[in-house]
Protein backbone atom coordinates (compact mmCIF):
# COMPACT_ATOMS: atom_id res chain seq x y z
CA UNK A 1 0.00 0.00 0.00
CA UNK A 2 2.69 2.48 1.17
CA UNK A 3 4.50 1.64 -2.19
CA UNK A 4 1.65 2.29 -4.40
CA UNK A 5 0.78 5.69 -2.64
CA UNK A 6 4.63 6.56 -2.94
CA UNK A 7 4.23 5.68 -6.79
CA UNK A 8 1.30 7.25 -7.58
CA UNK A 9 2.80 10.34 -6.01
CA UNK A 10 6.20 9.80 -7.80
CA UNK A 11 4.04 10.02 -11.18
CA UNK A 12 1.67 12.93 -10.35
CA UNK A 13 5.01 14.67 -9.37
CA UNK A 14 6.68 13.80 -11.97
CA UNK A 15 3.70 14.96 -14.72
CA UNK A 16 2.79 18.20 -12.63
CA UNK A 17 5.69 20.23 -13.92
CA UNK A 18 4.50 19.65 -17.56
CA UNK A 19 0.86 20.89 -17.45
CA UNK A 20 -0.39 19.60 -20.52
CA UNK A 21 -2.85 21.24 -22.45
CA UNK A 22 -5.97 19.28 -22.12
CA UNK A 23 -8.22 18.68 -25.01
CA UNK A 24 -11.26 16.43 -24.66
CA UNK A 25 -13.18 15.14 -28.10
CA UNK A 26 -16.78 13.77 -27.07
CA UNK A 27 -19.10 12.13 -29.57
CA UNK A 28 -22.25 11.33 -29.07
CA UNK A 29 -23.80 8.05 -29.81
CA UNK A 30 -21.07 6.91 -31.40
CA UNK A 31 -20.18 3.45 -30.83
CA UNK A 32 -16.96 0.66 -30.51
CA UNK A 33 -17.19 -0.12 -34.44
CA UNK A 34 -17.84 3.27 -35.74
CA UNK A 35 -14.81 4.36 -36.70
CA UNK A 36 -11.89 2.44 -38.73
CA UNK A 37 -8.87 2.16 -35.96
CA UNK A 38 -11.14 0.07 -34.07
CA UNK A 39 -11.46 -2.32 -36.75
CA UNK A 40 -14.52 -1.01 -39.15
CA UNK A 41 -13.97 -1.59 -42.94
CA UNK A 42 -17.08 0.20 -44.13
CA UNK A 43 -15.93 3.45 -42.75
CA UNK A 44 -13.46 5.64 -42.97
CA UNK A 45 -12.43 8.03 -40.48
CA UNK A 46 -8.83 9.37 -41.37
CA UNK A 47 -8.40 11.84 -38.39
CA UNK A 48 -9.35 9.63 -35.70
CA UNK A 49 -7.12 7.32 -37.36
CA UNK A 50 -3.92 9.05 -37.22
CA UNK A 51 -4.79 10.49 -33.67
CA UNK A 52 -4.98 6.89 -32.42
CA UNK A 53 -1.91 6.14 -34.81
CA UNK A 54 0.19 8.53 -32.63
CA UNK A 55 -1.29 7.94 -29.95
CA UNK A 56 -2.79 5.08 -27.11
CA UNK A 57 -5.81 3.07 -28.61
CA UNK A 58 -7.87 1.85 -25.66
CA UNK A 59 -9.39 -1.84 -26.25
CA UNK A 60 -11.61 -1.45 -22.71
CA UNK A 61 -12.32 2.07 -22.54
CA UNK A 62 -15.59 3.23 -21.34
CA UNK A 63 -17.88 5.61 -20.49
CA UNK A 64 -20.17 5.82 -17.06
CA UNK A 65 -23.37 5.13 -18.46
CA UNK A 66 -25.28 3.81 -21.69
CA UNK A 67 -26.96 7.44 -22.30
CA UNK A 68 -25.72 11.08 -22.22
CA UNK A 69 -26.89 12.43 -18.81
CA UNK A 70 -25.60 10.14 -16.60
CA UNK A 71 -22.37 9.34 -18.52
CA UNK A 72 -21.67 13.17 -18.31
CA UNK A 73 -22.33 13.36 -14.66
CA UNK A 74 -20.07 10.82 -13.65
CA UNK A 75 -17.54 11.57 -15.93
CA UNK A 76 -17.54 15.46 -14.51
CA UNK A 77 -18.27 15.10 -11.19
CA UNK A 78 -16.48 11.09 -10.48
CA UNK A 79 -19.29 9.91 -8.87
CA UNK A 80 -21.99 7.29 -10.91
CA UNK A 81 -24.98 8.77 -11.32
CA UNK A 82 -27.34 6.06 -10.39
CA UNK A 83 -27.43 6.82 -7.21
CA UNK A 84 -28.43 9.88 -7.51
CA UNK A 85 -32.17 10.61 -8.60
CA UNK A 86 -32.51 13.11 -11.53
CA UNK A 87 -29.80 12.20 -13.30
CA UNK A 88 -31.41 10.33 -16.31
CA UNK A 89 -31.88 12.06 -19.77
CA UNK A 90 -32.59 15.17 -19.21
CA UNK A 91 -35.23 17.48 -20.51
CA UNK A 92 -34.27 20.72 -21.82
CA UNK A 93 -35.93 22.81 -19.31
CA UNK A 94 -34.29 20.99 -16.59
CA UNK A 95 -32.59 22.59 -13.61
CA UNK A 96 -28.97 22.12 -13.45
CA UNK A 97 -28.04 18.79 -11.52
CA UNK A 98 -24.23 19.41 -10.98
CA UNK A 99 -24.20 22.06 -7.40
CA UNK A 100 -22.35 25.12 -8.05
CA UNK A 101 -19.83 23.90 -4.75
CA UNK A 102 -19.33 20.77 -6.47
CA UNK A 103 -15.59 20.06 -7.66
CA UNK A 104 -15.82 18.82 -10.50
CA UNK A 105 -13.27 18.14 -13.37
CA UNK A 106 -13.53 21.25 -14.75
CA UNK A 107 -12.71 22.76 -11.19
CA UNK A 108 -9.98 20.77 -11.04
CA UNK A 109 -8.40 21.88 -14.21
CA UNK A 110 -9.39 25.80 -12.97
CA UNK A 111 -7.65 25.02 -9.36
CA UNK A 112 -4.48 24.22 -11.19
CA UNK A 113 -4.23 27.44 -13.27
CA UNK A 114 -5.96 26.07 -16.66
CA UNK A 115 -8.20 28.56 -19.08
CA UNK A 116 -11.00 26.00 -18.66
CA UNK A 117 -14.04 25.56 -22.12
CA UNK A 118 -17.37 23.80 -22.87
CA UNK A 119 -18.16 23.62 -26.12
CA UNK A 120 -21.29 21.79 -27.35
CA UNK A 121 -23.95 19.48 -25.64
CA UNK A 122 -24.35 20.34 -21.92
CA UNK A 123 -27.06 18.21 -21.10
CA UNK A 124 -26.98 18.28 -17.40
CA UNK A 125 -29.68 21.22 -16.91
CA UNK A 126 -29.42 25.00 -16.54
CA UNK A 127 -30.51 27.34 -14.10
CA UNK A 128 -32.05 26.63 -11.01
CA UNK A 129 -35.79 25.55 -12.27
CA UNK A 130 -38.12 27.90 -14.07
CA UNK A 131 -35.41 29.18 -16.12
CA UNK A 132 -36.29 32.59 -17.69
CA UNK A 133 -34.34 31.84 -21.41
CA UNK A 134 -34.04 35.95 -21.86
CA UNK A 135 -32.56 36.78 -18.64
CA UNK A 136 -29.16 35.45 -16.99
CA UNK A 137 -29.03 31.35 -17.35
CA UNK A 138 -27.15 30.40 -14.33
CA UNK A 139 -25.90 28.63 -12.74
CA UNK A 140 -24.49 26.40 -15.40
CA UNK A 141 -20.74 25.65 -16.71
CA UNK A 142 -19.81 28.93 -15.90
CA UNK A 143 -20.34 28.05 -12.01
CA UNK A 144 -18.62 24.59 -11.89
CA UNK A 145 -15.21 25.69 -13.01
CA UNK A 146 -15.99 26.01 -16.96
CA UNK A 147 -14.53 29.82 -17.42
CA UNK A 148 -16.20 30.12 -21.20
CA UNK A 149 -18.99 28.19 -22.76
CA UNK A 150 -20.68 27.89 -25.83
CA UNK A 151 -23.52 24.96 -25.58
CA UNK A 152 -27.00 24.16 -26.52
CA UNK A 153 -28.95 23.05 -23.38
CA UNK A 154 -29.68 19.99 -24.24
CA UNK A 155 -29.70 17.47 -27.23
CA UNK A 156 -30.57 18.67 -30.92
CA UNK A 157 -33.94 17.00 -30.97
CA UNK A 158 -34.85 18.51 -28.00
CA UNK A 159 -35.83 22.59 -27.31
CA UNK A 160 -34.61 24.94 -26.84
CA UNK A 161 -33.01 25.05 -30.11
CA UNK A 162 -30.23 27.74 -29.49
CA UNK A 163 -27.19 27.95 -28.68
CA UNK A 164 -26.16 29.62 -25.06
CA UNK A 165 -22.46 31.63 -24.64
CA UNK A 166 -21.81 32.39 -21.12
CA UNK A 167 -24.57 33.56 -19.12
CA UNK A 168 -26.88 34.61 -22.32
CA UNK A 169 -28.61 32.82 -24.96
CA UNK A 170 -26.34 33.84 -28.13
CA UNK A 171 -27.94 35.81 -31.12
CA UNK A 172 -31.74 36.41 -29.28
CA UNK A 173 -32.83 39.28 -30.20
CA UNK A 174 -34.89 41.12 -26.91
CA UNK A 175 -37.91 42.15 -28.98
CA UNK A 176 -38.31 38.74 -29.64
CA UNK A 177 -38.25 36.47 -26.94
CA UNK A 178 -38.39 32.92 -26.14
CA UNK A 179 -40.34 30.49 -24.28
CA UNK A 180 -40.02 26.86 -23.58
CA UNK A 181 -42.77 24.44 -22.57
CA UNK A 182 -42.14 20.80 -22.03
CA UNK A 183 -46.03 20.79 -21.16
CA UNK A 184 -47.66 22.02 -23.78
CA UNK A 185 -47.92 23.25 -27.58
CA UNK A 186 -47.77 27.30 -27.93
CA UNK A 187 -51.26 28.23 -29.77
CA UNK A 188 -50.12 28.89 -33.33
CA UNK A 189 -47.00 27.53 -33.55
CA UNK A 190 -45.80 24.03 -35.95
CA UNK A 191 -45.67 21.06 -34.66
CA UNK A 192 -44.72 17.84 -35.97
CA UNK A 193 -47.71 16.26 -34.88
CA UNK A 194 -50.05 18.88 -35.76
CA UNK A 195 -48.71 20.18 -39.34
CA UNK A 196 -46.11 16.83 -40.75
CA UNK A 197 -46.45 18.45 -43.87
CA UNK A 198 -44.33 20.98 -43.12
CA UNK A 199 -41.28 18.27 -41.79
CA UNK A 200 -38.15 17.39 -44.08
CA UNK A 201 -37.19 14.21 -42.03
CA UNK A 202 -39.99 12.79 -39.77
CA UNK A 203 -40.14 10.72 -36.83
CA UNK A 204 -40.24 7.20 -36.43
CA UNK A 205 -41.05 7.73 -32.59
CA UNK A 206 -41.79 10.69 -30.64
CA UNK A 207 -40.56 13.67 -31.63
CA UNK A 208 -43.24 15.12 -32.50
CA UNK A 209 -43.80 18.15 -30.94
CA UNK A 210 -42.21 21.97 -31.80
CA UNK A 211 -41.12 21.95 -35.54
CA UNK A 212 -37.86 23.87 -35.92
CA UNK A 213 -36.13 24.61 -39.45
CA UNK A 214 -38.38 21.00 -41.31
CA UNK A 215 -37.78 19.06 -38.23
CA UNK A 216 -40.26 18.25 -34.84
CA UNK A 217 -38.17 18.26 -31.53
CA UNK A 218 -38.75 17.19 -28.26
CA UNK A 219 -40.85 20.21 -26.17
CA UNK A 220 -42.28 22.83 -27.45
CA UNK A 221 -40.77 26.46 -27.86
CA UNK A 222 -42.03 29.83 -29.38
CA UNK A 223 -39.84 32.96 -30.09
CA UNK A 224 -36.11 33.80 -30.67
CA UNK A 225 -36.41 33.46 -33.98
CA UNK A 226 -33.04 34.80 -34.32
CA UNK A 227 -31.40 32.26 -32.20
CA UNK A 228 -32.35 29.40 -33.70
CA UNK A 229 -29.52 27.42 -34.77
CA UNK A 230 -28.90 25.84 -38.44
CA UNK A 231 -29.06 22.21 -37.93
CA UNK A 232 -26.79 21.51 -41.04
CA UNK A 233 -24.11 24.91 -39.53
CA UNK A 234 -23.85 22.99 -35.80
CA UNK A 235 -20.58 21.02 -36.14
CA UNK A 236 -19.16 23.60 -37.96
CA UNK A 237 -20.13 26.31 -34.94
CA UNK A 238 -19.04 24.19 -32.23
CA UNK A 239 -15.78 23.51 -34.22
CA UNK A 240 -15.21 27.45 -34.90
CA UNK A 241 -16.15 27.86 -30.95
CA UNK A 242 -13.34 25.62 -30.28
CA UNK A 243 -10.62 26.73 -32.38
CA UNK A 244 -11.24 30.37 -31.33
CA UNK A 245 -10.85 28.84 -27.90
CA UNK A 246 -7.69 27.31 -27.90
CA UNK A 247 -6.16 30.55 -30.04
CA UNK A 248 -7.10 32.69 -27.25
CA UNK A 249 -5.76 30.54 -24.54
CA UNK A 250 -2.66 29.08 -26.14
CA UNK A 251 -0.29 30.60 -23.66
CA UNK A 252 -2.16 28.09 -21.91
CA UNK A 253 -2.30 25.45 -19.86
CA UNK A 254 -5.88 24.86 -21.35
CA UNK A 255 -8.61 22.48 -20.93
CA UNK A 256 -11.06 22.35 -23.29
CA UNK A 257 -14.34 19.99 -23.51
CA UNK A 258 -15.27 19.72 -26.84
CA UNK A 259 -18.63 17.78 -26.94
CA UNK A 260 -19.80 17.12 -30.38
CA UNK A 261 -23.41 17.22 -31.19
CA UNK A 262 -22.21 14.22 -33.98
CA UNK A 263 -23.57 11.26 -34.51
CA UNK A 264 -26.66 11.56 -32.50
CA UNK A 265 -30.26 12.32 -33.87
CA UNK A 266 -31.44 14.46 -35.68
CA UNK A 267 -28.36 13.61 -37.98
CA UNK A 268 -28.66 16.74 -40.56
CA UNK A 269 -24.93 17.00 -41.57
CA UNK A 270 -23.38 20.28 -43.62
CA UNK A 271 -23.91 19.39 -47.42
CA UNK A 272 -20.17 18.83 -47.89
CA UNK A 273 -20.71 15.43 -45.88
CA UNK A 274 -24.14 14.67 -47.81
CA UNK A 275 -24.41 11.06 -49.00
CA UNK A 276 -20.42 10.24 -48.59
CA UNK A 277 -20.89 7.22 -46.31
CA UNK A 278 -22.86 5.97 -48.33
CA UNK A 279 -25.02 4.95 -45.13
CA UNK A 280 -27.21 8.04 -45.29
CA UNK A 281 -27.39 10.87 -42.24
CA UNK A 282 -25.94 8.72 -39.71
CA UNK A 283 -22.58 7.99 -41.30
CA UNK A 284 -22.34 11.23 -43.25
CA UNK A 285 -22.33 12.57 -39.35
CA UNK A 286 -19.60 10.09 -38.41
CA UNK A 287 -17.76 11.97 -41.28
CA UNK A 288 -18.37 15.22 -40.21
CA UNK A 289 -17.16 14.43 -36.12
CA UNK A 290 -14.11 13.05 -38.11
CA UNK A 291 -13.64 16.56 -39.93
CA UNK A 292 -13.99 18.23 -36.80
CA UNK A 293 -11.66 16.03 -35.07
CA UNK A 294 -9.09 16.75 -37.88
CA UNK A 295 -9.57 20.20 -37.68
CA UNK A 296 -9.32 20.91 -33.97
CA UNK A 297 -6.07 18.80 -34.49
CA UNK A 298 -4.99 20.83 -37.53
CA UNK A 299 -5.40 24.07 -35.04
CA UNK A 300 -3.20 22.89 -32.59
CA UNK A 301 -0.01 21.89 -35.03
CA UNK A 302 -0.81 25.53 -36.61
CA UNK A 303 -0.43 26.41 -33.06
CA UNK A 304 2.68 24.67 -32.54
CA UNK A 305 0.76 22.66 -29.06
CA UNK A 306 0.65 19.32 -30.69
CA UNK A 307 3.56 18.29 -28.42
CA UNK A 308 1.95 19.71 -25.39
CA UNK A 309 -1.38 18.86 -25.48
CA UNK A 310 -2.89 15.68 -24.36
CA UNK A 311 -5.93 14.89 -26.52
CA UNK A 312 -8.65 12.08 -25.51
CA UNK A 313 -11.17 11.35 -27.86
CA UNK A 314 -14.34 9.25 -26.56
CA UNK A 315 -17.83 9.02 -26.64
CA UNK A 316 -20.78 9.74 -24.47
CA UNK A 317 -22.64 6.39 -24.84
CA UNK A 318 -22.88 3.29 -27.29
CA UNK A 319 -24.19 3.46 -30.57
CA UNK A 320 -27.97 3.27 -31.84
CA UNK A 321 -29.32 3.19 -35.19
CA UNK A 322 -32.82 4.05 -35.00
CA UNK A 323 -33.07 6.54 -32.31
CA UNK A 324 -36.34 8.79 -33.36
CA UNK A 325 -36.12 9.26 -36.77
CA UNK A 326 -36.83 8.37 -40.14
CA UNK A 327 -33.40 8.77 -41.32
CA UNK A 328 -32.39 5.51 -43.57
CA UNK A 329 -30.11 4.73 -40.65
CA UNK A 330 -31.45 0.80 -40.57
CA UNK A 331 -32.06 0.59 -44.19
CA UNK A 332 -28.89 1.76 -45.44
CA UNK A 333 -26.87 0.12 -42.44
CA UNK A 334 -25.03 -2.75 -44.78
CA UNK A 335 -22.77 -4.56 -43.11
CA UNK A 336 -21.96 -2.41 -40.96
CA UNK A 337 -21.53 -2.63 -37.10
CA UNK A 338 -21.63 0.19 -34.72
CA UNK A 339 -20.89 -1.54 -32.06
CA UNK A 340 -18.04 -3.74 -33.82
CA UNK A 341 -17.89 -7.15 -32.20
CA UNK A 342 -19.76 -5.95 -29.02
CA UNK A 343 -23.74 -6.73 -28.26
CA UNK A 344 -25.82 -3.93 -27.73
CA UNK A 345 -25.50 -0.38 -27.84
CA UNK A 346 -26.88 2.67 -26.15
CA UNK A 347 -29.23 2.02 -23.92
CA UNK A 348 -27.68 -1.58 -22.92
CA UNK A 349 -26.35 -3.14 -20.10
CA UNK A 350 -24.31 -5.60 -22.79
CA UNK A 351 -20.39 -3.74 -23.50
CA UNK A 352 -21.83 -1.94 -26.33
CA UNK A 353 -23.81 0.41 -24.27
CA UNK A 354 -20.75 2.39 -22.29
CA UNK A 355 -17.24 0.35 -24.00
CA UNK A 356 -16.46 3.09 -26.56
CA UNK A 357 -13.46 4.79 -28.83
CA UNK A 358 -11.03 5.92 -26.14
CA UNK A 359 -7.77 7.16 -27.34
CA UNK A 360 -5.50 9.71 -26.14
CA UNK A 361 -2.62 10.99 -27.73
CA UNK A 362 0.38 13.18 -26.07
CA UNK A 363 3.37 13.41 -28.20
CA UNK A 364 5.64 14.59 -25.25
CA UNK A 365 4.76 11.87 -23.13
CA UNK A 366 2.54 8.78 -24.56
CA UNK A 367 4.33 6.24 -26.67
CA UNK A 368 2.07 4.97 -29.87
CA UNK A 369 0.35 1.85 -29.02
CA UNK A 370 -2.72 -0.62 -27.94
CA UNK A 371 -3.84 -0.59 -24.46
CA UNK A 372 -5.98 -3.63 -23.02
CA UNK A 373 -6.70 -1.58 -19.64
CA UNK A 374 -9.98 -1.47 -18.27
CA UNK A 375 -10.36 2.28 -17.85
CA UNK A 376 -13.33 4.91 -17.39
CA UNK A 377 -14.65 8.25 -17.64
CA UNK A 378 -15.66 8.53 -14.11
CA UNK A 379 -11.60 8.06 -13.44
CA UNK A 380 -11.35 11.61 -15.13
CA UNK A 381 -11.89 14.39 -11.89
CA UNK A 382 -9.26 11.47 -9.79
CA UNK A 383 -6.80 10.94 -12.95
CA UNK A 384 -6.48 14.74 -13.60
CA UNK A 385 -5.68 15.68 -10.39
CA UNK A 386 -2.96 13.56 -10.59
CA UNK A 387 -1.84 15.03 -13.75
CA UNK A 388 -1.80 18.78 -12.76
CA UNK A 389 -0.64 17.85 -9.05
CA UNK A 390 -3.60 17.50 -7.01
CA UNK A 391 -5.21 15.18 -4.63
CA UNK A 392 -8.47 13.77 -6.24
CA UNK A 393 -10.99 15.90 -5.70
CA UNK A 394 -13.19 14.61 -1.98
CA UNK A 395 -15.99 14.13 -3.51
CA UNK A 396 -15.44 11.91 -6.27
CA UNK A 397 -16.56 8.79 -4.56
CA UNK A 398 -16.15 6.76 -7.41
CA UNK A 399 -12.83 8.23 -9.36
CA UNK A 400 -9.68 6.43 -9.59
CA UNK A 401 -5.92 7.47 -10.23
CA UNK A 402 -5.82 5.58 -13.20
CA UNK A 403 -2.90 8.56 -14.84
CA UNK A 404 -0.79 5.40 -15.51
CA UNK A 405 -3.02 3.64 -17.34
CA UNK A 406 -3.90 6.50 -19.25
CA UNK A 407 -0.49 7.47 -19.84
CA UNK A 408 0.62 4.31 -21.06
CA UNK A 409 2.59 3.18 -18.26
CA UNK A 410 0.18 0.73 -15.88
CA UNK A 411 -1.22 -2.44 -18.63
CA UNK A 412 -4.01 -2.88 -16.44
CA UNK A 413 -6.12 -0.18 -14.72
CA UNK A 414 -9.01 -0.75 -12.99
CA UNK A 415 -10.23 -4.19 -11.47
CA UNK A 416 -13.73 -3.55 -10.87
CA UNK A 417 -16.01 -1.26 -12.96
CA UNK A 418 -19.93 -0.33 -12.63
CA UNK A 419 -21.35 -0.02 -15.83
CA UNK A 420 -24.69 1.73 -16.17
CA UNK A 421 -26.53 0.11 -18.88
CA UNK A 422 -30.19 -0.42 -18.23
CA UNK A 423 -29.39 -2.81 -14.76
CA UNK A 424 -26.12 -2.16 -13.96
CA UNK A 425 -23.93 -4.59 -14.45
CA UNK A 426 -20.24 -5.32 -13.66
CA UNK A 427 -16.92 -5.69 -14.74
CA UNK A 428 -14.08 -7.88 -12.76
CA UNK A 429 -11.33 -8.29 -14.98
CA UNK A 430 -12.39 -10.04 -17.87
CA UNK A 431 -15.81 -11.08 -16.09
CA UNK A 432 -18.69 -9.05 -16.97
CA UNK A 433 -22.07 -9.62 -14.63
CA UNK A 434 -25.69 -8.69 -15.67
CA UNK A 435 -27.99 -9.04 -12.62
CA UNK A 436 -31.42 -10.57 -13.00
CA UNK A 437 -33.55 -8.10 -14.52
CA UNK A 438 -37.62 -7.89 -15.26
CA UNK A 439 -37.80 -5.82 -17.93
CA UNK A 440 -37.89 -6.33 -21.67
CA UNK A 441 -35.10 -7.97 -23.53
CA UNK A 442 -35.56 -5.04 -26.36
CA UNK A 443 -36.28 -1.78 -26.14
CA UNK A 444 -39.32 -1.89 -28.41
CA UNK A 445 -38.54 2.24 -29.61
CA UNK A 446 -35.06 1.88 -30.98
CA UNK A 447 -35.52 -2.56 -31.72
CA UNK A 448 -32.23 -2.95 -29.70
CA UNK A 449 -30.84 -5.57 -26.92
CA UNK A 450 -31.11 -3.67 -23.27
CA UNK A 451 -29.58 -6.40 -21.40
CA UNK A 452 -32.48 -7.54 -19.79
CA UNK A 453 -33.32 -11.10 -18.52
CA UNK A 454 -35.28 -12.93 -15.78
CA UNK A 455 -31.72 -14.92 -14.38
CA UNK A 456 -28.53 -13.17 -13.88
CA UNK A 457 -26.09 -13.36 -16.85
CA UNK A 458 -22.19 -14.03 -16.55
CA UNK A 459 -19.74 -13.73 -19.60
CA UNK A 460 -16.36 -14.06 -19.75
CA UNK A 461 -15.27 -11.96 -22.29
CA UNK A 462 -11.34 -13.17 -22.63
CA UNK A 463 -13.12 -15.54 -24.88
CA UNK A 464 -16.93 -14.21 -25.63
CA UNK A 465 -16.37 -10.79 -26.58
CA UNK A 466 -19.83 -10.67 -27.99
CA UNK A 467 -21.61 -11.87 -24.57
CA UNK A 468 -23.35 -15.02 -26.08
CA UNK A 469 -22.99 -17.96 -23.90
CA UNK A 470 -24.40 -17.14 -20.32
CA UNK A 471 -22.38 -18.99 -17.89
CA UNK A 472 -24.46 -18.34 -14.77
CA UNK A 473 -25.46 -21.48 -14.20
CA UNK A 474 -22.52 -23.44 -14.41
CA UNK A 475 -20.26 -20.90 -12.71
CA UNK A 476 -22.62 -19.75 -10.05
CA UNK A 477 -19.90 -19.23 -7.14
CA UNK A 478 -18.46 -16.27 -9.34
CA UNK A 479 -21.67 -15.31 -10.39
CA UNK A 480 -23.09 -15.04 -6.86
CA UNK A 481 -19.27 -13.23 -5.65
CA UNK A 482 -20.04 -10.90 -8.53
CA UNK A 483 -24.10 -9.94 -7.39
CA UNK A 484 -22.29 -9.45 -3.92
CA UNK A 485 -19.73 -7.25 -4.97
CA UNK A 486 -21.76 -5.29 -7.18
CA UNK A 487 -24.42 -4.76 -4.27
CA UNK A 488 -21.66 -2.81 -2.22
CA UNK A 489 -20.53 -1.04 -5.28
CA UNK A 490 -24.35 0.06 -5.64
CA UNK A 491 -24.46 1.13 -2.16
CA UNK A 492 -20.99 2.89 -2.49
CA UNK A 493 -19.15 0.90 -0.82
CA UNK A 494 -16.88 -0.28 -3.20
CA UNK A 495 -15.30 1.80 -5.78
C1 LIG B 1 -34.62 9.55 -25.79
C2 LIG B 1 -35.02 10.01 -27.17
C3 LIG B 1 -33.82 9.85 -28.08
C4 LIG B 1 -32.63 10.60 -27.53
C5 LIG B 1 -32.37 10.16 -26.10
C6 LIG B 1 -31.27 10.93 -25.44
C7 LIG B 1 -37.42 9.64 -27.70
C8 LIG B 1 -38.46 8.68 -28.18
N1 LIG B 1 -36.15 9.20 -27.67
O1 LIG B 1 -35.68 9.72 -24.90
O2 LIG B 1 -34.12 10.30 -29.37
O3 LIG B 1 -32.88 11.98 -27.55
O4 LIG B 1 -33.53 10.31 -25.32
O5 LIG B 1 -30.06 10.64 -26.00
O6 LIG B 1 -37.73 10.76 -27.36
S1 LIG B 1 -28.77 10.99 -25.20
O7 LIG B 1 -27.65 10.59 -26.03
O8 LIG B 1 -28.79 12.43 -24.98
O9 LIG B 1 -28.83 10.24 -23.95
CA1 LIG C 1 -25.41 10.29 -26.22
Amino acid sequence: MKTAVFLSLAVSVAFAADKPNVVLLYADDLGYGDVSCYGSTTIATPHIDKLAAEGLRFTDGHCAAATCTPSRFAMLTGEYAFRQKGTGILPGDAKMIIPPDRTTLASVFKGAGYQTGVVGKWHLGLGDGDLDWNRAIQPGPLEIGFDHCFIMAATGDRVPCVFVENHQVARLDPADPIQVSYKQPFPGEPTGKATPELLKMHPSHGHDMALINGISRIGYMRGGKAAIWKDEEMADTFTDQAVKFIEASKSGPFFLYFAAHDPHVPRVPHARFVGKSGMGPRGDAILQFDDCVGTILAALDRLGLKESTLVLLSSDNGPVVDDGYQDEAVQKLGDHKPAGPLRGGKYSAFEGGTRVPFIVRWPAKVKPGVSSALVCQVDFPASFAALTGLPAPATAVDSHNILPAILGADATGRTELVEQGGPISLREGNWKFIPSSPGSARNKETNSETGNAPGPQLYDLSRDLGEQQNLAKTQPDQANRMAAALEKARLGGGK
